[in-house]
């Protein structure tokens, strides 16, 4: 049966163009929508830009534009960049968009409607880079203990949101649904900070103009804008129109799953979570917060100037090859250290030597030794433990895909590829050509025809990681078809692929990458 599946990426705040972080998410969740598609589900893909607040205020501010021009600048610099990397969305939302403005302040007038929402006034810490209200056991020494990012003292009259009010039954959801937030490490840390105890939260500021305005209330004595969390975390919702296309709001919303950063969390885990219990709204299926790609220890990021540019990186590896590298180097949950050095030893070792090279090998002593027209194989013959190995990888593939241990899922396609290249240098096909035993004809034909299988099943499992490259695999191996059953990964079976074999050439999927030290660009 179709199941639905919703999958959203973070909303980018728009201050600069994306770097190789942002890329992590937006790929990690673009790989699971395009593998569950593969499965035959009914997905939707959201990805956005997050566009108020006082940090791309200030930022405009600096570059002497207005807030709309920066914001109507730098999001081109977005879709342009998921362009190149063939990200798959079926929308993007914009919180500066009409839609989006209309839910929040539907939202917000029904919370305040319903008593969960009073006017008070907030004296405390603000972080401007994390958009975030801090506490004074959350800060030393003038910055925010979590991010390291300076806060500064506030005091304005301020809506506040009755968040303690939902926090137990929150830590209860939390308990009884061990999935809800993963990986365990994340979930305990959530489970750590509802035991501290949760505070109402400030949810509008009055100093700042570029947002979304709040409802109007009488006893307001200046006019307020919305705190730009909760505007941002709407749009999960926002984008699925609930107002005009119910239909697709019920359908998607309870399957929503939201990729994240760790940095995140906070806001995912407690506020949004808060926000939808008062608004008596489901909450999302799952949270998925992944860990950070480092560089010297540090997180990379916009702000600590080291930032990595992708479509930099692409232009010389190119799309597939960084796509691949970011989710295989790095275990999802964790914090991964970039460096150059790896990832061309990575890209060279796994795509260029293993995967790709063993293409061209295969496809072309399939050319060579069986001809065209001339690959008669015994189906039910057996020349290796090709079979047993894919037996294998598929169901570790599908069990990790599911809990997106994407590192462990390209691990368990790349255990069919690690065999097949053994399967070569054990069998020797060169050797058994020479032959002029008719047996030895017979398995030379049925190890290529193993190998070529195989190879069709990793490509496969390949293609939600490198979409462009696995099809010109397949391509090479006549096998471009596999991919067009509409359940293509639910339908892949050993020996379901192509009876008779035909191969065509072409230049190498992943070349070798030259490795420079001084290439630093
Ligand atoms: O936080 N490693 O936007 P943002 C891994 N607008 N992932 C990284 C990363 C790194 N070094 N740096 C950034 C915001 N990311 C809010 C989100 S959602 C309702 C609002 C990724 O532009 C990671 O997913 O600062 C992180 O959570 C996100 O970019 C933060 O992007």
């Amino acid at each position: 049966m179709k199941e639905a599946f919703y999958i959203t990426t973070p909303i980018y705040y728009v201050t600069d163009a994306p770097h190789i972080g942002h890329l992590y998410s937006t790929v990690a969740a673009d790989v699971r929508a395009r593998y569950e598609r593969m499965l035959g589900n009914d997905v939707w893909f959201l990805t956005g830009t997050d566009e108020h607040g006082q940090k791309i205020q200030r930022k405009a501010q600096e570059r002497k534009v207005t807030p709309q021009a920066l914001v109507d600048e730098v999001v081109e610099r977005y879709k342009d960049a998921w362009k190149d990397f063939e990200i798959q969305y079926d929308d993007f939302i914009r919180t500066s968009e009409e839609r989006h403005h209309r839910t929040v302040r539907k939202y917000l007038a029904e919370l305040i409607e319903k008593g969960d929402v009073y006017l008070a006034e907030y004296e405390g810490w603000y972080s401007v880079s994390d958009e975030a209200y801090l506490t004074e056991t959350q800060v030393k020494d003038g910055k925010s203990i979590e991010s390291g990012k300076p806060v500064e003292l506030i005091r304005e009259e301020s809506y506040f949101f009755k968040m303690s009010t939902y926090a137990e039954r929150l830590r209860e959801y939390i308990e009884k649904n061990p999935e809800f937030i993963v990986p365990e490490t994340r979930r305990n840390e959530v489970l750590g900070f509802l035991k501290q105890g949760v505070r109402d939260i400030s949810l509008s500021r009055t100093t700042i103009t570029w947002g979304i305005p709040m409802p109007e209330s009488k006893q307001a004595s200046k006019k307020h804008t919305v705190y730009v969390w909760f505007d941002a975390l709407t749009n999960y919702i926002s984008a699925l129109e609930p107002d005009k296309t119910p239909e697709k709001f019920e359908k998607f919303w309870p399957e929503a799953h939201h990729v994240i950063g760790k940095d995140i969390i906070r806001f995912h885990a407690v506020y949004w979570p808060t926000f939808l219990m008062a608004l008596g709204l489901p909450l999302p299926k799952q949270i998925i917060a992944h860990g950070w790609i480092t560089m010297a220890n540090q997180k990379i990021s916009k702000s600590s100037g080291n930032a990595v540019d992708p479509r930099e990186l692409a232009k010389k590896l190119g799309v597939d090859a960084i796509r691949f590298f970011i989710l295989r180097e790095f275990n999802f949950g964790q914090d991964g250290e970039y460096t150059r050095e790896t990832m061309y030893q990575r890209i060279n070792a796994d795509l260029a030597n293993d995967y790709g090279n063993c293409i061209s090998r295969v496809a072309s002593m399939i050319a060579k030794y069986m001809g065209d027209g001339e690959n008669v194989v015994d189906i039910d013959g057996k020349a290796s433990n090709l079979a047993e190995v894919c037996a294998t990888a598929i169901p570790a593939y599908h069990q990790a895909m599911k809990k997106f241990l994407f590192h462990k899922a390209i691990e368990a396609a790349w255990t069919i590829v690690g065999a097949v290249n053994k399967c070569i240098e054990d069998s020797a096909p060169w050797a058994l050509a020479k032959s002029q035993d008719p047996a030895d004809k017979s398995k030379l034909h049925r190890v290529l025809w193993e190998c070529h299988e195989s190879l069709r099943i990793a490509s496969v499992l390949a293609h939600p990681f490198i979409p462009g490259s696995s099809v010109k695999a397949l391509d090479f191996l006549g096998s471009r078809q596999s991919l067009d059953s509409q359940s293509a990964m639910k339908d892949l079976k050993w020996g379901s692929g192509l009876k008779k074999v035909t191969v065509s050439k072409g230049a190498p999927i992943f070349p070798r990458l030259e490795w420079d030290k001084e290439d630093v660009g």
